[in-house]
């Protein structure tokens, strides 16, 4: 399981204050009171959004001020009220008072909200305080101050990305590459012994990405870490088949690619039917690099794509996360049409 968070810090706006004003008028020398109220400051609203997948934005801006009321003015006029402030965070959001330790709400449905910060009342103006002994009042009420909490995001992630292949392709590099998780990198094979997340966000849209264990032939009789591990991927919608240029032979690349896909099929057939984006890695090495047109072509006689990446400079990830973050939104939608109650992260809510 793992678990995104995030803290920030909101405050609600100010209530304007209450004026005080006199009438003036021709002849009149002293007018009674027409100071008017002030605007009631706006609320920080928390609402939980579908298409947001991760609590990744909170991490870049922390502070946020929902507008304060207005002043009241003269001639009873009431000062604006302080536009709400709407922050959204993903479907699954659990959002708590950092201090005080409280639950402020668990936000489960795509639309529903909760105020997190309310606003301050506008203060009223000296027009209300007039009374029989005093009518020409010099007082009116400040505007109440709007809360403000220090809240803390919780939100269980499940990956949406499962990236696999043979160990020591660079799963780990590339995970590292395009998040900001750090597994472990080594030069042999079985260094990540347990799944990583990494959140990536790709052009504004974001989506959780695992690493996991390399794969062997024979890992479903044991051979390797065997294939337990693949528990972790199994509820993800697409999978990032990574394959080593320098490993493949370029005459039969499919053969290391059909190697894999036995043993996710031994796990579970659902697993080896999930789409599948390949590319080849370590494209910075020159001899891996003259590998890439032959393979590139083997897979496109198949009428597959095959992009050519190195996670060590980056090169070809970008296109490559385009194809990736495509593949996933046609997924994401798929599932809605199908199940328009379902929202994208609420099986976050059952757990893993
Ligand atoms: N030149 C080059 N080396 C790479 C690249 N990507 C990974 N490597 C190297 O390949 C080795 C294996 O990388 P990892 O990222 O640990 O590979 P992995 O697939 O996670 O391996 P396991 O966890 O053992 O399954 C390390 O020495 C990396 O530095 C690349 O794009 N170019
Ligand atoms: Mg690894």
């Amino acid at each position: 399981m793992f678990i995104d968070e995030a803290v920030i810090y909101v405050k609600a706006g100010d209530g304007g204050d209450g004026c005080i004003s006199f009438r003036r008028e021709k002849y009149v020398p002293f007018g009674g009171p027409n100071g008017g109220d002030g605007g009631n400051g706006g609320s920080v609203i928390i609402e939980a959004r579908k298409e947001l997948q991760t609590l990744l934005d909170f991490r870049y801006k922390r502070h946020f001020k929902a507008e304060s009321g207005e002043q009241g003015k003269g001639k009873d006029m009431h000062g604006r009220n302080g536009e709400d402030l709407i922050l959204p965070v993903p479907v699954g959001t659990v959002v708590f008072d950092k201090r005080e330790k409280l639950m402020l709400g668990d936000l489960a449905r795509h639309g529903e909200r909760i105020i997190a910060a309310k606003g301050g009342k506008g203060g009223r103006g000296n027009s209300h305080f007039a009374t029989s002994v005093n009518q020409a009042p010099k007082n009116a009420e400040p505007g109440e101050l709007g809360e403000e909490r220090e809240l803390r995001f919780e939100l269980k992630l499940l990956a949406d990305v499962g990236i696999i292949g043979f160990p020591n392709v660079g799963k780990s590099s590339f995970l590292s590459r395009i998040s900001a998780a750090r597994p472990k990198i080594a030069d042999y094979p079985f260094t990540t012994l347990t799944p990583q997340l990494g959140v990536v966000s790709h052009y504004g849209k974001q989506a959780v990405f695992a690493d996991i264990p390399g794969l062997i032939e024979g890992a479903h009789q044991g051979s390797g870490l065997g294939i337990r591990f693949l528990k972790h991927i199994e509820r993800t919608r697409v999978l990032v088949h990574l394959v080593d240029l320098m490993e493949v032979d370029e005459k039969k690349p499919m053969r290391l690619v059909e190697v894999i896909n036995h043993e996710l099929n031994s796990f579970s057939p659902k697993l080896s039917e999930l789409p599948q984006i390949f590319a080849g890695n370590k494209n910075d090495i020159p001899e891996a690099a003259q590998k890439v047109m032959r393979v590139a072509a083997c897979f496109k006689e198949q009428g597959i794509p095959f992009f050519s990446i190195s996670a060590v400079t980056g090169e070809g990830i970008s296109s490559f996360l385009d194809a990736v973050f495509a593949e996933l939104e046609r997924q994401r939608a798929h599932r809605q049409e199908f199940d328009p109650n379902q929202v994208s992260s609420d099986s976050a809510l059952k757990g893993h």
